[in-house]
C-alpha cells in the first residue's frame, strides 16, 4: 500500500473509532443496550487497528505521524483502558458504560482533530490543548447524565481543563520562529540587461473571448486567451511592456520557469507592486535559456491565470527546421483549451510538440500513431532519451513536456485527458490504458554535480487551522503554518541547498520554486536514476515524499510555492531569501 493510501485508511479508521465510542456512548445512555454494545466492540476493535496503521506510517517517515504517536495514541490508549474492561463486563445496568463510551469518544475524536487541524510538527502547547477538550467534554457529560462526579471530582476535572486549556492555548499561539516575508514595497527595481532587441506590449483587460463557439467573460493580454506568444531567439534581449487597461486587482508579468533576475520575476510585494489601471511595467532581461517556457499573472493569481491571463514563452536555439507547435492547456470557463487543430505534416519532417500545462491541477497527454522522445522538460534538454510508444505523460501544474519525433506518412494524433487537441489526420486510439512515463528513470543518469550540502530545508505540506490571520481559515500549510507566517528559507550566495518536500495531506501539491531549476535526487527514497531532471514544476503526491537540490545562484528574494494557486492563495506559499 502507497503511504498516500495508507494516510487515507488510517483517516478513515480514525474517523469510524471516533464515531463508533460516541455512538455507542449515546447507545447506552438511551438504554439501547444490544446497539451500545455493538458500536462500542466496533470502536475498541477500529481503535486497535489504528495502532497498525499508526505504526506503519511512522516507518513510513516521523512527518507522517509525529502527532498520531505524540497525542492521538495516548489518548486513544486512555480511551481502550477506560472503556476496554467495563465494555468486556457488560454491566447489567447499561446506562453505566455511557460516561466512559463518551469519554472514549472524545479522547479518539480529539487526536482526530490535533491530525485535521494542526498536523505536523506536533507540539505540546496542541496536546495540551486536546487533553482540555477531552476533559472538559467528559466532565460536561457525566454532569448532563446524571450519575453525578463527587464535588471534590467534578473541581479537580475543572481545574485541570482549565489549566491545560490555558497553557495548550499559551503554548500554540506563542510565535515559533522568525516571522515570513513581510508583503509590502521594499524591492529593488534594477535595470539587468543591455539594449533590447525583441520588444512586445502586453495590455491586460477585461474581454470576451470566444472558445468553441460560445462567448466567455474573460480577463486577457491584448483581449486574447492564451495572449500572445513571445518568441526569441536564445541571446536576445527581450523588453515587455506590460499596461493594465481595467483589472482593478493589479496585473503582473511572471515568467514560469525562466530563472531572471529577481526584479524582473513580477510577484507583487516581493520584486515589485501590481500594476493597477492605467500604469505600466516594463519588463527586460536577457533570454539566455532555451526552451519552453509561459508567462502569467502572479497578482490574485488563482484568479487571474484562470480567468485568461497567461501566454507562452518559447526561446529557440537558432533558426528552427520541421514543425514546431506550441499546446498550451487551459481551463476556462470550464471549456477545454487549445481547440482541436489538424494540419497535414508531411512524412519525414521533424515535429516538436510542446506541451503546456498552464491549469492547477494534472494534465494527462498520449501521442498516438508514432513513437517519439521527450526530448526536455521544463525547459531543460534531456540525456539520452529512448524512444516511446503507445506511452502517456502526465505534466503537472505549470510544467511543460517537448516531445519530438518525425513525421511518418500515417496521420498522428495528440491526446489531453482523452480529448483530441492536435493532430495531422485522423485518429481514432484508445489511449486511456496506456503506462505512464516515470521521468525519474527515463533517459541517461550522470553523477550528481556537488559533492555536498550547505543548507538543508524541510517542507511538509498539509491542511491546518489558522489562527494568524483576521478570519480563522482552513489553510493549506507548509509546517503547520500559513503564508505569511512561514518562515523564510535564508541561504547564501553559492550555498548547495536541499529541500525535502513531504506531503501528507489527501491532495496533490505542485511544487514550484522561483528562479531556480532544481535537479530531482529522490522520491519515496528512491534515487532518481534517468536523465539528470532540472524542473521548476513538480507534482508531490499524497504520501510522497520529494528530494531536490539545486545552488542558489541567483540572488533575491523568491517565492516557494504551490502551483495550484488555489492552495498558494489559501497559506502555500513561502520565500527564499538570499542572506
Ligand atoms: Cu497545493
Amino acid at each position: 500500500m502507497t503511504t498516500g493510501s495508507l494516510l487515507a485508511v488510517d483517516l478513515a479508521i480514525a474517523v469510524l473509532a471516533a464515531a463508533a465510542w460516541l455512538g455507542g456512548g449515546a447507545a447506552s445512555a438511551a438504554r439501547r443496550r444490544p446497539l451500545a454494545l455493538g458500536l462500542a466492540a466496533f470502536a475498541l476493535l477500529a481503535t486497535l487497528a489504528r495502532a497498525f496503521t499508526t505504526i506503519a506510517l511512522a516507518r513510513a517517515g516521523w512527518w507522517f505521524a509525529g502527532e498520531k504517536v505524540l497525542i492521538a495514541a495516548p489518548l486513544s490508549l486512555a480511551a481502550v483502558v477506560v472503556a476496554g474492561p467495563r465494555l468486556l463486563r457488560a454491566p447489567g445496568d447499561i446506562r453505566s458504560l455511557a460516561v466512559p463510551l463518551l469519554f472514549a469518544g472524545y479522547a479518539q475524536s480529539g487526536g482526530l482533530l490535533v491530525t485535521l487541524l494542526h498536523g505536523y510538527p506536533a507540539s505540546a502547547g496542541v496536546g495540551l490543548l486536546a487533553l482540555a477538550g477531552v476533559v472538559a467534554a467528559t466532565g460536561v457529560s457525566w454532569r448532563v447524565l446524571g450519575a453525578r462526579p463527587s464535588r471534590m471530582v467534578s473541581r479537580a476535572a475543572l481545574v485541570v481543563a482549565v489549566a491545560t486549556l490555558v497553557t495548550g492555548t499559551g503554548l500554540a499561539v506563542a510565535p515559533e520562529a522568525a516571522p515570513g516575508v513581510p508583503h509590502g514595497p521594499g524591492y529593488p527595481t534594477a535595470r539587468t540587461a543591455d539594449e533590447p532587441t525583441r520588444r512586445f506590449a502586453l495590455t491586460a483587460g477585461t474581454a470576451t473571448v470566444s472558445v468553441s463557439g460560445r462567448d466567455v467573460a474573460a480577463w486577457a493580454f491584448n483581449a486574447q486567451v492564451p495572449g500572445p506568444e513571445l518568441t526569441a531567439t536564445v541571446g536576445d534581449v527581450l523588453e515587455v511592456t506590460l499596461r493594465n487597461r481595467d483589472i482593478t486587482r493589479g496585473v503582473t508579468l511572471h515568467w514560469h520557469g525562466y530563472d531572471v533576475p529577481n526584479s524582473q520575476d513580477g510577484v507583487p510585494g516581493v520584486t515589485q507592486a501590481a500594476v493597477l489601471p492605467g500604469q505600466e511595467f516594463v519588463y527586460r532581461f536577457r533570454a539566455d535559456q532555451v526552451g519552453t517556457y509561459w508567462y502569467h499573472t502572479h497578482a490574485v493569481s488563482d484568479v487571474g491565470v484562470r480567468m485568461g491571463l497567461y501566454g507562452v514563452l518559447v526561446v529557440r536555439p537558432a533558426p528552427m527546421t520541421g514543425v514546431d507547435v506550441t499546446v498550451p492547456v487551459h481551463t476556462l470557463a470550464g471549456l477545454a483549451l487549445p481547440e482541436p487543430r489538424t494540419e497535414p505534416v508531411e512524412a519525414g519532417v521533424p515535429v516538436r510538440l510542446r506541451l503546456i500545462n498552464t491549469d492547477s491541477t494534472t494534465h494527462r497527454y498520449a501521442l498516438a500513431g508514432t513513437p517519439f522522445r521527450v526530448a526536455a522538460i521544463d525547459g531543460y534538454d534531456l540525456r539520452g532519451p529512448a524512444s516511446l510508444v503507445d506511452t502517456a505523460v502526465l505534466i503537472p501544474a505549470g510544467g511543460r513536456y517537448d516531445l519530438v519525433f518525425t513525421a511518418p506518412p500515417t496521420p498522428v494524433a495528440l491526446f489531453v485527458d482523452g480529448r483530441p487537441v492536435y493532430s495531422t489526420g485522423p485518429v481514432s486510439a484508445a489511449t486511456g490504458a496506456w503506462p505512464v512515463l516515470d521521468p525519474l528513470t527515463y533517459g541517461v543518469g550522470s553523477p550528481v554535480p556537488w559533492s555536498r550540502v550547505d543548507k538543508e530545508f524541510t517542507l511538509v505540506l498539509d491542511r491546518g487551522l489558522d489562527l494568524r490571520g483576521l478570519l480563522p481559515r482552513y489553510a493549506h500549510t507548509v509546517n503547520g503554518a500559513a503564508d505569511p507566517d512561514i518562515p523564510s528559507q535564508v541561504v547564501r550566495l553559492g550555498d548547495v541547498v536541499a529541500f525535502t518536500i513531504v506531503n501528507r495531506s489527501q491532495i496533490v501539491h505542485p511544487w514550484h520554486l522561483h528562479g531556480h531549476h532544481v535537479l530531482v535526487l529522490s522520491r519515496n527514497g528512491e534515487p532518481a536514476t534517468g536523465s539528470p531532471l532540472w524542473l521548476d514544476s513538480f507534482d508531490v503526491r499524497p504520501g510522497e515524499v520529494w528530494e531536490v537540490a539545486f545552488r542558489a545562484d541567483n540572488p533575491g528574494m523568491w517565492a516557494n510555492h504551490c502551483h495550484n494557486l488555489a492552495h498558494a492563495d489559501a497559506g502555500m506559499t513561502l520565500h527564499l531569501m538570499y542572506s
